[in-house]
């Protein structure tokens, strides 16, 4: 058991956190000190309590300042350590939000792994998962169209394991020493420094041209899977072929998968880039909100097996990370299940000190020889010297939850001391041995290996389009109009007409159709043939509306209740506790933050509501949906509110269910233009966009919308 061969919970933290059983963070407590401590006093790092904090020592008098003395270490350490507060970004995926949980396995992996963490049903893995974008730096928008770090550490019994992930299923490069130049022309231009997190810009799609492997996974960067509307509403890819050894000594490649039990949604376009500057932190609140909420986000976790005697059935090269496994071919096969449900305490020491390796692996688990893998297992180790100096393992977020043993010693920042006299191996102590397989030891697997020593990959790398048409393909309608939106304005960012005609050139390699809608948009030749028919095939998953829960839920749901003085009280309370009911979050929103009443409310009443926010405090962009209820004064004042009306719209323009009643009903639709409309006997009206108008308040239907909402927009 894990929770015997560490460390012992402190006292404190079983204060803390009653009942919690996470050895991961019973351990992190060891760390931790509470800068809300008001019996602690402020000392310097070497424990002097101090006096004073804000004036440095001087020769000064009551009349007159004098010159600061350089004695004063106090003063001396405060802007020193202020001074070298930064450490380098992470080179890419510098943006980025991690909380901590657990994995639990419902179903044995046993048949092909013997790793614990897979095939011990009792037991809770902790784990630690950063999400991030790649392109941007630490300070950019959370909503820029950009691929989706996924990055997972299970605290396994065995030692940490690392999945690496993306939350697209492919890759741009097929061989890690492409990656500085694929991530150099996406990165800003190095002239000017311009565009930030963008690859809307000719660098990134002139090296998407003169690399067709790169042109799969920039089909997924146009699609809305490059604009989730939340970590929590998006899969998780290992993107990269491992293996797994079971024990029988068997081995199988595998792919690993997380779905989310949300479904998978998107922004459309437009909010994604007013977000970016409404809310540039708003995946990292999102992401808060839910699990300060309770909202535990949690991900289907699942494998793609192939075992080694079919490695070369497919048409495909199973190690070539621009290709998926289409899951007709290789089903997958859901295991266990991650939940997230504690946020860091401190972003620093637990989300940007928090080290990710590929090379980390645990027995039962493998790597490959997919050429991108073993070039990662080289870049993670090194990049994290650098950003996090040699014993970046023994910071508190990356320490393993089991022993750590070994003759790696010294080094800058070394924390662990190590008694006695055996720092080499073999000792005439015979202390720390290697372990035996019994005993639990990593078994290398005795790949058989021939060849000869050249730059060179097997032929099924050669082929980059075949994958492209099939995603393209099996999107839905709106999804890929999505798609030529996308192109559409990347491209026009793009200035130099060598680099939009170019690539509406390419476009004619996946689909004639898409090619031309592109070309004519950005002013490149419209194509009149395509340069390879599509195929027509489509394969299972790869439209994001496939991927709604089998039960729609309006759970964590952003809703914006929007009244002002004199609003309808009932259909307001009643349609904020059905959605409270439903754990959907409702925010009142008014003119102002300050008190308002309701139709027949008297100030003296003592009742009234304080709105959460103001109509120019927040934006549409930041729900997900909303709701008007009615009352004759406060519809005129609305009515008279240019942004009120703007709310409106432009939830509306997203595609947002917007629910109203009694006299907002005309409000909303005279702010969204709809024609008029008569009632059904029922005074029910459920239009076709998602608009949600009644007579009486029927806040089902309301919850029905707001279910879709999103839904609605993939349909539109
Ligand atoms: Fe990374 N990548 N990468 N990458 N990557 C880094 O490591 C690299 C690749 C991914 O939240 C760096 O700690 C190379 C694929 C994530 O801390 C660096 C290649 C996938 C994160 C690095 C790739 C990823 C990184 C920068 C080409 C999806 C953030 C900071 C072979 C499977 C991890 C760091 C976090 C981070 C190198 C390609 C995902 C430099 C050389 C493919 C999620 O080591």
């Amino acid at each position: 058991m894990a929770s015997e061969i560490l460390y012992k919970a402190t006292e404190t933290v079983q204060k803390v956190m009653p009942g919690e059983h996470d050895v991961k963070f019973a351990q992190m407590a060891t760390s931790t000190k509470d800068s809300q401590d008001t019996k602690a006093r402020i000392t310097t790092d070497w424990g002097t309590k101090q006096i004073n904090t804000d004036d440095w020592l001087a020769v000064a008098t009551e009349d007159k300042v004098g010159p600061s003395l350089l004695e004063d270490g106090f003063a001396r350490e405060k802007i020193h350590r202020f001074d070298h507060e930064r450490i380098p970004e992470r080179v890419v995926h510098a943006r980025g939000a991690a909380a901590f949980g657990k994995f639990t396995l419902f179903e044995s992996a046993e048949d092909v792994t013997s790793a614990g963490v897979l095939t011990d049903t009792k037991r809770e893995t902790p784990v630690a998962l950063r999400f991030s974008t790649v392109l941007g730096s630490r300070g950019s928008a959370d909503s820029v169209r950009d691929v989706r770090g996924f990055a997972v550490k299970f605290y396994t019994e065995e030692g940490n394991w690392d999945i690496v992930g993306n939350n697209i299923p492919v890759f741009f490069i097929q061989d890690a020493m492409k990656f500085p130049d694929v991530i150099h022309a996406g990165k800003p231009e190095p002239d000017n420094e311009v565009p930030q997190a963008q690859t809307a810009h000719n660098n990134f799609w002139d090296f998407q041209y003169l690399h067709p492997e790169a042109t799969h996974m920039f089909m997924w960067t146009q699609s809305d899977r490059a604009i989730p509307r939340s970590y929590r509403m998006m899969q998780g890819f290992g993107v990269n072929t491992y293996t797994l050894l079971n024990a029988k000594g068997e081995r199988n490649f595998v792919k690993f998968i997380f779905t989310p039990e949300l479904g998978v949604h998107s922004f459309v376009w437009d909010e994604a880039l007013k977000l970016a500057g409404q809310d540039p932190d708003f995946h990292r609140k999102d992401l808060e909100e839910a699990i300060s909420a309770g909202a535990f986000p949690k991900w289907k976790f699942g494998i793609q097996v192939i075992p080694e005697a079919q490695e070369q059935d497919f048409e495909f090269d199973i190690l070539d990370a621009t290709k998926l496994w289409p899951e007709e071919l290789i089903p997958i096969r859901y295991i266990g299940q991650l939940e997230l449900n504690r946020m860091p305490d401190e972003y620093f020491t637990q989300v940007e000190q928090l080290a990710f390796c590929t090379s980390h692996i645990v027995p039962g688990i493998g790597l490959s020889d997919d050429p991108l893998l073993q070039g990662r297992n080289f870049s993670y180790q090194d990049t994290q010297v650098s950003r996090l100096g040699i014993n970046f393992e023994e910071l508190p977020v990356n320490k393993p939850i089991c022993p750590v043993m070994n003759n790696n010693r010294d080094g800058a920042m070394r924390h662990t001391i190590t008694k006695g006299k055996a720092n080499y191996w073999p000792n005439r102590f015979e202390a720390h041995p290697p372990a035996t397989a019994q005993e639990g030891g990593y078994v290398d697997y005795p790949e058989k290996v021939a060849g000869i020593k050249t730059r060179l990959k097997s032929k099924k790398f050669r082929e980059h389009f075949n994958q492209a048409q099939l995603f393209y393909n099996s999107l839905s309608p709106p999804e890929k109009a999505h798609i030529v939106a996308a192109l559409g304005f990347e491209l026009d960012h793009c200035d130099d007409p060598v680099v939009y005609k170019r690539m509406a050139d390419r476009l004619c390699e996946i689909d004639l159709d898409l090619a031309q809608h592109v070309a004519e948009l950005v002013g490149a030749d419209v194509p009149s043939e395509a340069k390879r028919p599509n195929h027509g095939k489509k394969a299972k998953g790869l439209s994001q509306l496939e991927l709604m829960p089998a039960e729609p839920t309006i759970a964590t749901r952003r809703v914006a209740i929007i009244i002002a003085e004199g609003y309808d009280a009932i259909a307001y309370n009643g349609v904020k506790a059905a959605l409270t009911a439903s754990g959907a979050v409702p925010f009142t929103i008014g003119p102002k933050r300050s008190t308002i009443f309701a139709a027949g409310e008297s100030k003296s009443s003592g009742k009234g509501v304080v709105p959460d926010h103001h109509l120019e405090g927040m934006r549409s962009t930041m729900f997900d949906s909303i709701f008007v209820p009615g009352g004759v004064d406060a519809i005129a004042t609305l009515r008279k509110n240019g942004r009120a009306l703007h709310w409106v719209r432009e939830a509306f323009g997203h595609l947002k269910a917007i629910g109203a009643t009694g006299e907002a009903v005309a409000f909303v639709r005279d702010a969204c233009q709809l024609p008029g409309v008569s009632f059904s006997s029922s005074g029910e009206v459920v239009d076709s966009y998602g608009v949600v108008t009644a007579s009486q308040v029927h806040p089902e239907s309301f919850k029905e919308a707001v279910k879709m909402a999103k839904g609605a927009k993939d349909f539109v």
